[in-house]
């Protein structure tokens, strides 16, 4: 990140900004976390008006350099950062939604490493800095859908997870990727009880991983994620439901058979492993045509794919998405 280094080409955010998304914030960098990058505070856009646009909570924002992204366009209302940052499925700490902003209050998200291996050519672990360099941070306004019910919009700081894997010399062979979250009982009280087969994992097709909607978040209103959000790296994978998008990432492993994944163990009629948000195939305890978006009264119709089949739906042609629910 703070990719405005010597080499890299710098694309002003003026020139790639739609007129209604979200904003930009001339940003400055804080955060010791950063210490020894490059550059800060790009020449950045003002602020610009956006009809329901909430401000986050501390005007110091942290990232330098964020780019908004052709690819934030819900044009739907932004939940707060205290909805966002403050109701969270995090079961490592808990299983009660409202207890993981506090539970993960002092929970360490350096020094951190990301371990790359299974089908590339040299598996290596990275310091947490050397992948948040890998590319110019851009801001992504998602919406977030719960298999539970709930859905959020959220503004989103990251990089496509395909940046990743293109430096990484994943073998042609793999067909998957899994991601490997901490696992600390020491910090992590949820753990100490076998709710779920610790650690969480999670897993993607390689085509999915590579989709540029798939990212890998550290940032959120402008800021770096709220620890309860998965900081100090986490994926984000819009289309499909959250427990998709693994928190506290450790390890990204590649390989060529589909990867057992925590919810999928646990209940496997239940959670499968694609898990895209479809209105038409319920969840056997309840229904999934519905969602209520947090902060509102009345419940709306989810979207096939969760609003993004123009762009993902190719993904799965031919599939029977029933049964590869
Ligand atoms: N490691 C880990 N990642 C996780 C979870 C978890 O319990 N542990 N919960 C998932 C679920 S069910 C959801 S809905 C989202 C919630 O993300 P948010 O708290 O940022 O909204 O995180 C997902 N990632
Ligand atoms: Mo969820």
């Amino acid at each position: 990140m703070l990719i405005k280094n010597k080499d890299s080409s710098f694309v002003p955010s003026s020139e790639i900004t739609p007129k209604r998304v979200y904003v930009n914030r001339r940003t400055f960098l804080r955060n010791a976390g950063f210490a020894g990058a490059a550059a800060i505070g790009a020449g950045l856009l003002g602020r610009a008006a956006f009809p329901g646009e909430v401000r986050a909570g501390n005007p110091a924002a942290k990232i330098a350099g964020v780019q908004k992204s052709l690819l934030s366009t819900t044009g739907e209302k932004l939940n707060s950062l205290k909805d966002i940052s403050s109701y969270n499925n995090y079961y490592e700490f808990s299983t009660d939604k409202y207890e993981p902003a506090d539970l993960a209050k002092n929970f360490k998200t350096r020094p951190w490493t990301v371990t790359v291996d299974g089908l590339v050519k040299k598996p290596k672990t990275y310091d947490l800095d050397a992948i948040l360099k890998m590319a110019a941070p851009e801001e992504r306004v998602y919406r977030h859908r719960c298999v539970e019910g709930w859905s959020m919009v959220m503004p989103w700081i990251g990089f496509p997870i395909s940046v990743l894997i293109q430096q990484a010399d994943v073998l042609p062979k793999a067909k998957y990727v899994k991601f490997t979250t901490l696992l600390d009982e020491k910090q992590m009280p949820g753990t100490r009880r076998a709710v779920l087969d610790w650690p969480y994992t999670e897993g993607l097709r390689m085509d999915e991983a590579m989709h540029p909607l798939a990212i890998f978040t550290f940032g959120l209103y402008g800021e770096m994620l709220p620890n309860q959000n998965g900081a100090p790296l986490r994926i984000t994978v819009p289309w499909k439901y959250g427990f998709k998008s693994g928190k506290a990432i450790t390890k990204i492993t590649f390989t060529d058979t589909q990867p057992s994944t925590a919810w999928n163990n646990a209940a496997p009629n239940e959670y499968g492993f694609y898990s895209n948000v479809n209105p038409q195939v319920n969840h056997p305890r309840w229904s999934q045509a519905t969602e209520r978006r947090l902060g509102e009264f009345l419940k709306r119709p989810t979207l096939m794919f969760n609003g993004y089949g123009d762009q993902v739906a190719s993904l799965y042609n031919g599939m029977d998405l029933k049964k590869n629910f």
